[in-house]
């Protein structure tokens, strides 16, 4: 029987080190302590002629036993401190894996979109590289835990955790549940298997060519969840809101609060845009996506807007392929080329088509209706009014809305006009 797991990480040893510590520090203390009470017990039992000295005070030895526990507590204190850090370390090289737990599998997710999941799932890593794990949940409280890496973190519905380790031995090694979840609770299994890094790199790129990787998927959403209309990817570029270029890490100040930009902030900002606002730009503006988007678009996206200057090349190419194959629709009718305008040029993003209030008006039903502005007048949309909304945004604000509309000037031909044009006139 092993009553120590496999040491199979870099702070394996330092872990044992530490909690043999501890160990020891109790059980000295624990004799000691419980050693002279029955020892005294004896000695001073009751009928004995002995009796206790009387002692009315002892400097050195109150000096003793009050400085001897505290120096031991606070180097104790000290070392769980500095090995809490090594655990959540996150070195900048690191291969990042998406871990989801459910009732009552493991799954996980490569960068490259392979899938492992079911029970006894295996999390494949290669040797001596640092793995970081980003831990979520969807259902109830999970807790992952890989014994012979020393490391164990809670998986919440609704959060974003890390894990990171490195492993330094070859071999399978058991991944459990630590947090009661239910009937099946114990059959909440995967197994961890570390392999040499050019065994890990073909068993990486041996994927089913269905699964999707999430750099693709978050790129494609981005697009077609209009993001785009709002937040660039270059360096600095400001639009309606932020750059998402050097987003990942940098710091935001929350309710007076410094907070480093991580999963969880991009996840809020996603879903609670409002809750926080960045220094500089208009609250309001930005749509909630709350509801709008599947667990795992969701988790993708977020790795998308933090990750895609990582990201392989290649899929940001196999992206804008599709869409170019999108493009190249001559045949297509006036509203059909309208419908892709609209989705690339990241109406989509502001407008809805079925009457709901995005960040602008839903172009359900908008033509030929009689519009209000904020300053009392009034028109009728026509086609000469679509054209100016777009081109002019800021010239005529319907009522209920902020000047929130880039404007389209020199961004649309002629023929593209038209055809957005004709779109909208058909969204009945
Ligand atoms: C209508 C314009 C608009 C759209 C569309 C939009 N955003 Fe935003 N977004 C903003 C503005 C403005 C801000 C800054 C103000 C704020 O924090 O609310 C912002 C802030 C953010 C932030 C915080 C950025 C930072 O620098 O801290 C993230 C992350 C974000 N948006 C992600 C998204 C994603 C992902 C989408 C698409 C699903 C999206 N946004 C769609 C306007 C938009
Ligand atoms: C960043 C968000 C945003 C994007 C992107 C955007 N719009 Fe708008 N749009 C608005 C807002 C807000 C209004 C209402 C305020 C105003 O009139 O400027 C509006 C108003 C309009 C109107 C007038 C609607 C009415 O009810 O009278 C039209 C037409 C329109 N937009 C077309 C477009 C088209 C076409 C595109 C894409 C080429 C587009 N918009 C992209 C935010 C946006
Ligand atoms: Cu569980």
């Amino acid at each position: 029987m092993k009553i120590v797991p496999d040491k199979a990480s870099t702070i394996a040893n330092f872990f044992d080190a530490v909690n043999l510590g501890v160990f020891l520090a109790s059980l000295f203390f624990t004799v000691a302590i419980c050693g002279t009470m029955v020892w005294f017990a004896f000695k001073y039992k009751a009928g004995r002629q002995t009796q206790t000295p009387r002692i009315y005070g002892n400097n050195t030895l109150e000096i003793i036993w009050t400085v001897v526990p505290t120096v031991v507590v606070i180097i104790l204190g000290i070392l769980g401190v500095y090995l809490r850090e090594k655990m959540f370390e996150i070195q900048p090289n690191s291969l990042t894996i998406n871990v989801v737990g459910w009732k009552w599998a493991w799954e996980f997710q490569y960068p490259n979109g392979k899938k492992t999941s079911g029970q006894n799932a295996e999390l494949v890593v290669p040797l001596g590289h640092p793995v970081k794990l980003i831990v979520t949940s969807r259902d109830v409280l999970h807790s992952f835990f890989i014994p012979a890496m020393r490391v164990k973190q809670d998986a919440v519905p609704g959060q974003y955790k890390y894990l990171t380790f490195t492993p330094t031995k070859v071999g399978e090694f058991p991944v459990f549940c630590t947090e009661y979840c239910g009937t099946r609770h114990s059959l909440m299994l995967a197994r961890l298997k570390v392999v040499p890094e050019q065994e890990f790199k073909v068993w990486l790129e041996s994927k089913p060519s269905t699964q999707v990787s999430p750099v693709f998927l978050g790129r494609k959403l981005y697009s077609d969840l209009g993001c785009n209309a709002c937040h660039s990817l270059k360096e600095g570029e400001r639009l309606v809101g932020p750059s998402f270029y050097g987003l990942k890490g940098s710091v935001r100040e929350i309710k007076g609060q410094k907070v480093e930009v991580d999963e969880n902030y991009v996840r809020e900002s996603i879903l609670y845009p409002n809750q926080f606002v960045v220094e500089g730009f208009q609250a309001n503006v930005m749509p909630s996506y709350l509801g709008r988007l599947s667990d795992e678009e969701l988790d993708a996206l977020v790795y998308f807007v933090l990750n895609f200057l990582e990201a392989p090349s290649e899929e940001l190419v196999k992206v804008s392929l599709e869409q170019e194959e999108k493009m190249d629709l001559a045949s297509l009718s006036p509203v059909e080329r309208g419908k892709i305008l609209y989705e690339q040029k990241a109406c989509i993003g502001c407008h809805s088509l079925d009457g709901s209030k995005l960040v602008g008006p839903s172009f359900k039903n908008l033509y030929g209706s009689q519009r209000k502005f904020q300053d009392g007048t009034s028109a009728i949309a026509d086609e000469e009014y679509l054209k100016a909304s777009i081109l002019y945004p800021n010239k005529n604000i319907v009522e209920g809305y902020v000047a929130a509309m880039p404007s389209y000037e020199g961004q649309l031909s002629d023929e593209e006009l038209n055809d957005i044009i004709e779109f909208i006139k058909a969204q009945k």
